[in-house]
């Protein structure tokens, strides 16, 4: 098993959350929320509207979202999915624990809130230097009032 930070559409609620459910791409269980320990950029940028997170820590906001544990065989289909390690590069990132509701594992193995964990985040190391200059994001939502909306994929052209 590893823990994932996922911070845009794989949220709940969020555009891509549907695949984070569907069991024939493996599991993945909520486990909380969290916060990143450093300051990333967060942009939502392209004709799609896709949000990133630049792998410049110290730049931007502390960046909300949530924590899952996935198998294996959800990480790969992740990886997929986010074009790892072309479009997104799966990097560790710290994170502060702002809230866990798994209440499943062993109470020696569930964080508590405001402790540090690392978990895996979809990020980007190879932005364009553009990129910089676009508004940043603390929490993610693809119908916020920054009105970009985020593009599905099957409805790209
Ligand atoms: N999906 C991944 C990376 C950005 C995106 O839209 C996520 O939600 O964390």
């Amino acid at each position: 098993m590893a823990r994932v930070f996922v911070y845009g559409t794989l949220k709940k609620g969020q555009p891509n959350y549907q695949h984070m459910l569907n069991g024939t791409h493996g599991t993945a269980k909520f486990q909380g929320r969290g916060r990143t320990v450093e300051k990333y950029p967060l942009v939502i940028t392209g004709k799609y509207n896709i949000p990133f997170l630049l792998n410049i820590p110290g730049t931007g906001h502390h960046v909300t979202g949530e924590i899952y544990s996935v198998d294996d065989q959800m990480l790969q289909f992740l990886d997929e999915f986010e074009g790892c390690p072309d479009m997104y590069q799966r990097t560790p990132v710290r994170l502060e624990v702002v809230e866990w509701e798994d209440k499943s594992s062993a109470p020696e193995e569930r964080p508590a809130v405001n402790s540090i964990i690392e978990c895996f985040v979809y990020s980007t190391t190879t932005y364009q230097p553009a990129w910089i200059n676009l508004p940043y994001y603390d929490n993610y939502d693809s119908l916020g009032n920054h009105g970009l909306h985020y593009v599905l994929r099957e409805s790209r052209d």
